[in-house]
Formats: C-alpha cells, structure tokens, sequence
C-alpha cells in the first residue's frame, strides 16, 4: 500500500482535546464576560452542492473550541444560574426513525454525558426556552449570520445589536496549548509526508489532478481531510494564487506548485512547496527558486518572541526586493523597490501577505496587523503562523515587462512556525525544500 511509509513515519496520533481543557476554555472566557451577561455560539450552517445534496459540514471553530460539539443545528448557551456559570447545549433528540436515515443523534442525555456541557434542552424548543433565558439580559454575546433561527431570536429580544464574542474568544485562540501544538505537529507530518510521496510520484505527462489525489488520499486514508482545496498549479498556472481547477497536464521543463494541508481533530496545517516536474531545475528556475527561498529562511529567522508582526514581512520583502534587482528584474532603487510602506515595484511580482495565523481555521484568527484602531501584535510564544513568501511572473499578464527566461515561473516555499522563547520552531520541517532534496526526490519511485 502507497501510504505505508507514511503511516509508519507518522506515528500515534495525538488525543483529540480532552474536557478538562475545555472546561478550562469556558472558564476563561466566563472571566470576561461582565455580570448580568450570555453568550450564544451556533454551529456554521451547512451548504447545497446540489439539489437535495449537501456539501460536507464543517463545525464551527469557536463551538468546538469551547465544547467539542460538532453535531449540525448544535448551539451553546453561556449563562449564570444561581451565581454559577453553566453551558446549556442545543441538541436534537433522540429520534430513531429520523436517525435510520441522517445518522446517529448523542440526543439529550447522550450530550450530557459525552460532552463538557452542563444541561441540554432539545434544539426544537429553542425559541421559547432562549427567549426565557435572553429576558432582562443586559449583555447578550452572539455571533450573526450564522443561524438563522437563532438570530430572529436574539432580535426580537434585544433592542440594540448584540456584542461580538469573538473579540474575546479571538484572543484566547491565538495562543496556542501543548496539546493544541501537539495536534498541529501532527496534521503539519501528515501533510508534510503527504507532499513528499507527491513528489515521489511525479512525472511529466502527469495530470495535475494526479498529485491532488495522492496528497488528498493519504490525509484521507490517515482518517484526515483537507483544511482548505488544495492548489496544484504547473507552469503558468503556479503563478494564480488561488489556481485550484487543477486539471492541467504537468509538462516536461515546467515547474509544479503544491499547496495543501490537511486538518486534525479541527487543527490545520499549511504548506506550500514548489518543484520541477521532470526533478531537475532549470537554471531560471533555480534562480528565482533560490531567491525564494532565500527570502522565506529570513521570514523564519524574524519569527522571534517579542518581535512585531510586519518584521517576517519586512525581512522577506527586503531579501525579494533587492533580489529582484540584482536579477535586474527591477530597474530602480531598492528604496523606489521596496516603497514607502512595502507597497514599491516589488509588489508586481510578490502580491500577498507572508504569513498568517494557522489553528482551528486555516487563516486563523487573531489578525496580526488587527487593523487601523489596534497596534499590530508583538509575536508571542505559543502563536502558530505561516511564512509563505512567493514570486510570480506569469506569462500569461499583460501588466507587466519582462525578460522571457523568467515567464511561466511561479515559486512560493511555505512552512508553519511555531514561536517559541527559544526561537521559531518549523512544524512543517520534515517537508523538503533544499534544492538537492527535492532533485533527489521528484520522480524517485
Ligand atoms: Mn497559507
């Protein structure tokens, strides 16, 4: 079997996160909620693929982040009784005839048992029961436009807009526990092993599509599943960031680029890894890769405890744009590059942000630059971030000028870094970036 030697590299897998922690979760967040207040957490709707079939559901990051709940139509309730926090759970019943068709229901007492949950009321008597519950309240926590029901609730209850729980929530999810980092290092191996026996496999004449399987097969045949869709883009197609039709045939000369991650009990990982098809750089290639690479190496290195955000930026930004100039890519100043505030010549060919925070959600929250009212956030031991510096020079854009040795080359090396008092520590390690790795590896089955 194909992914046995990923199996055996991976090893156990890490427990799903236990109740004490999630109970330590609903503490926490109790402490900042003001007296006289309940917070309300719904689950994500689920979608129409087509018809009368649904796309597959995925829980919401903050109900499983604060109870383990994954159930569809699951909402949790915060509030006090008698002076004492309690969470009440949403849940359907038990109805046998119903679960003959949609699956098995944990129902009330199932919930109650299983779950960190302190009571259940059947979701069917929501409006009544919550509206009891929401009376009087002066400060009601809820998230909108995620359940229908249960906004109509709030708003005929409430006479101004409920407060946002993220604001709160946000802040305890950026840190990240040993055993939050525990799960991430898993699903940060499997993705990394999943990358590999992607190159492996690779040959020219392959279809795109084929490498998207292998990847997607090993975190499903690793009880897995991808954290977002999964981009394989050969040739010009490398230089589209969000490229994910991936039905192109992977030619001879062209390079390959793979960005996939998988998710595990809920936790993501993300990588990125650019390679030639037929396992050998070419010497623009090679170049443009180095330089990449070059610049990522000096994102990791700028991943230090109390440093700011926009440092990684600012580290890689100034390895691409003085690059890019050497190349003589870019004909100007490493100042007139570079631009007042990082937005200079250099933009045309690396466009999107060098990192993001990376947990339950693939982008996750927290926000590092946290807009125009907050300072940016100073990297803190326990932050999980990506670093994903890129160069693009698709042969297909009209809007830019330039040398044709480089058209059709999109590169961008991606890894997650965990930020530790002792420096940045790569998760995503065990994928193979160095040249000489890669060109041993592509093709080698
Ligand atoms: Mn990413």
């Amino acid at each position: 079997m194909m992914y046995e030697r990923v199996t055996s590299a991976l090893g156990n897998r890490p427990k799903e996160i236990g109740h004490p922690e999630m109970r330590k979760r609903q503490h926490d967040f109790y402490s900042e909620l003001p007296t006289d207040s309940v917070a309300i957490i719904t689950n994500n709707p689920s979608g129409i693929r087509s018809a009368d079939v649904q796309h597959r559901h995925r829980f919401n990051s903050y109900l499983h982040y604060l109870t383990g709940w994954s159930e569809e139509d699951g909402v949790a309730v915060f509030h006090q009784s008698a002076g004492d926090w309690k969470c009440r759970l949403y849940v359907r019943p038990r109805d046998v005839k119903m679960e003959t068709w949609t699956g098995r229901r944990p129902g009330l007492e199932g919930a109650l048992s299983g779950w960190p949950v302190d009571e259940t009321v059947s979701r069917g008597d929501i409006t009544d029961n919550l509206s009891k519950l929401l009376d009087g309240v002066e400060n009601v926590y809820h998230i909108h436009g995620l359940d229908g029901n249960v906004d109509e609730i709030v708003d005929s209850v409430l006479h101004e807009k409920p407060i946002d729980p993220r604001a709160i929530l946000d802040e305890m999810r950026v840190l990240k526990s040993g055993s939050e980092v525990e799960l991430m290092q898993y699903a940060a191996d499997l993705a990394a092993y999943a990358h590999v026996e992607a190159m492996r496999e690779c040959k020219s004449g392959m279809g795109e599509w084929h490498m998207q399987s292998i990847i997607e097969g090993c975190f499903l045949f690793h009880e897995s599943e991808w954290s977002y869709p999964s981009i394989v883009g050969s040739g010009d197609n490398a230089t589209i960031l969000h490229y994910n039709e991936n039905n192109d045939i992977m030619k001879d000369g062209d390079l390959v680029l793979i960005d996939a991650g998988c998710e595990i009990d809920g936790y993501a990982s993300d990588i990125t890894r650019t390679f030639p098809i037929n396992g050998k750089f070419t010497d623009a290639q090679r170049t443009i890769y180095e330089l990449v690479l070059k610049a990522q190496l000096a994102g990791i290195e700028a991943c230090q405890a109390g440093s700011p955000w926009s440092a990684m930026h600012d580290a890689t930004s100034r390895v691409l744009a003085q690059g890019l100039i050497d190349l003589g890519i870019l004909d100007c100043t490493f100042e007139e590059s570079l631009g007042d505030d990082f937005d200079g010549l250099y933009r045309q060919f690396f466009m999107h942000g060098t990192g993001h925070f990376l947990g339950l959600d693939v982008h996750d929250v927290g926000g590092g630059r946290q807009g125009d009212d907050k300072p940016e956030r100073v990297l803190t031991p326990g932050m999980v971030l990506t670093i994903e510096p890129g160069l693009y020079f698709g042969a297909w854009r009209e809007d830019i000028d330039i040398n044709p040795k480089w058209a059709g080359i999109g590169v961008r090396i991606e890894d997650d870094i965990l930020i530790t008092e002792s420096g940045p520590v790569v998760l995503t390690a065990k994928c193979p970036k160095e040249i000489t790795e890669i060109e041993a590896l592509v093709g080698s089955n």
